[in-house]
């Protein structure tokens, strides 16, 4: 059984991809199974009751040279520990290249879409496969989901194609009703703790070149409720401080992003973040929190900002 897993700290699309890649790659004769990085989020579970899905198994350690499907992810610092002694055979993303060598040619497929889940449907479609209803709820809801119903940058047409098609097949008839549903989940945060709402949606990114290297842990918490994450501001300044210290990192800053009206508002623990964040994105900091206005989109537009800043810092000491 060919594992295929998406990134650390899974988010819809990571584990919804990973389901469904597993499913399709199964109906093609090639057995697969999911397998997820971690805890699922508070929007995974709604989305996986409402498919009638299980949550795919924790990944267990792998041995050297095994066989492995990558889905929405590519890079080392955000898959298996091990990653480099694995053998990548198949990676569907739709993020930056990273890192990522393989040991034999594999099946690549990247595009610049909203969701890994709108390459899934045309890996469907090329393999003139139908589309099963559950697979349809978690493409359609992962595609919600990281496009923030199409509200984010990174949103194409060919996204907004996919949830149209998939609707129907999925049986959801009023999709404005079913994202605002599948962002209650989500921002439903209840008691969690801090450094578990840090780490929820967070990707650790390398920047800058190898002589001067850059380590920078990247959260966002997606909601339809700032005013709840602000309100325990404190308790997050304090756990992104123990995660820089305790995971060795440069920076830690945590985006807070308002579902609804399309804003980012982001904390920065600490004056060497708030100075990156100042010359990276013309942001200052006022009590803790930087402004990015409608800079919603970690991928399309705050990790492009941070690189081409490291790069920039990069050249002017050459
Ligand atoms: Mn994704």
């Amino acid at each position: 059984m060919l594992p295929v897993f998406g990134h650390l700290n899974p988010d819809t699309d990571a584990i919804a991809s990973a389901l469904v890649y597993a499913h399709l790659l199964s109906r093609q004769g090639l057995p697969a199974q999911a397998y997820r990085l971690g805890d699922l989020n508070f929007e995974t579970p709604f989305v996986l009751q409402k498919a009638g899905v299980e949550a795919p198994p924790l990944l267990p350690v792998l041995g050297a040279g095994t066989a492995v499907a990558l889905v929405d992810h590519n890079e080392s610092a955000q898959s298996a520990p091990n990653l480099r002694d694995l053998q990548v055979t198949r990676v569907v993303d739709h993020h930056k290249l990273g890192d990522l060598t393989t040991m034999q040619p594999g099946f690549l497929r990247f595009e610049p879409v909203g969701c890994t889940a709108t390459l899934l449907l045309k890996l469907h479609r090329e393999a003139r496969l139908s589309v099963e209803q559950a697979d349809a709820w978690l493409m359609l809801s992962a595609i919600l989901s990281d496009t923030l119903h199409f509200r984010s940058p990174t949103t194409t047409p060919d996204d907004r194609e996919a949830v149209a098609f998939l609707a129907p097949i999925a049986g959801v008839r009023d999709v404005t009703a079913y994202a605002l549903e599948l962002f209650a989940a989500k921002s439903d945060l209840g008691d969690t703790p801090a450094a578990e709402l840090l780490k929820m949606d967070y990707k650790v990114f390398p920047f800058g070149e190898a002589a001067a290297p850059q380590r920078w842990g990247i959260g966002v918490i997606e909601t339809t409720n700032p005013g709840y994450v602000f309100g325990r501001q404190a308790e997050l300044m304090d756990a992104m401080h123990a995660a820089r210290q305790a995971d060795g990192l440069d920076g830690v800053v945590l985006g807070v992003v308002d579902i609804l009206n399309g804003t980012n508002r982001m904390l920065i623990p600490g004056e060497m973040e708030a100075a990156v964040v100042q010359a990276a994105f013309e942001a200052p900091t006022v009590n803790g929190v930087a402004d990015l206005g409608n800079r919603i989109s970690r991928k399309k537009q705050i990790v492009p900002a941070l690189e081409k800043h490291f790069e920039a810092s990069a050249e002017a000491r050459a």
